[in-house]
């Protein structure tokens, strides 16, 4: 059961995730400050668990601690499950609201490339879930390393920090 949950994971795009659901979400504009700062608690709740698990991934590859399998899969799988919530999460545009956020308004009016970026942590996350899985212990810090450069492709366009 646990193996076909992964298979199902792998090959599963945004697009069309496990349930059906589609994420492929359009842009709504916040229409009160309430809400914008639901949302925005919301979301950056969700940034922060993609942090904690990218967190012991990037000390690995680092080498400031030992390349640990089972946290490796662990992690990766849960990346790509926090990727796929990730333009759904982003869907309401807060710019309207002053809102202590670091989510640039190019996020709104780039809502495709920024859902490509969504999309390019689930496949490296997908990736390295797939490297553990086969050993490849020689790739173990490229595919880490190709995690860390799809947060880092985003921040440099859509975060203000
Ligand atoms: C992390 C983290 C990020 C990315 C980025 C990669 O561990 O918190 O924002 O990796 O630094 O360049």
């Amino acid at each position: 059961m646990k193996k076909m949950f992964k298979v199902a994971l792998l090959s599963a795009a945004l697009v069309v995730p496990a349930a059906g659901v589609s994420l492929h979400v359009h842009a709504q504009e916040a229409t009160s400050e309430k809400q914008a700062g639901n949302v925005i608690t919301f979301r950056q709740s969700l940034f922060q668990l993609i942090r904690s698990n990218m967190g012991p991934l990037g000390a690995m590859a680092r080498g400031q601690m030992p390349f640990d399998e089972a946290v490796m899969a662990k992690n990766a799988e849960r990346l790509t499950q926090l990727a796929a919530m990730v333009p759904d999460y982003m869907a309401v545009d807060t710019t309207k609201f002053n809102d202590g956020s670091d989510a640039k308004a190019d996020i709104w009016q780039n809502r495709d490339d920024f859902n490509k970026k969504a999309q390019a942590l689930y496949d490296a996350s997908a990736g390295l879930l797939a490297t553990v899985e086969a050993k490849d212990t020689d790739s173990y810090r490229k595919a880490i390393g190709a995690v860390g450069a799809s947060c880092k492709a985003c921040h440099d366009d859509y975060k203000a920090d």
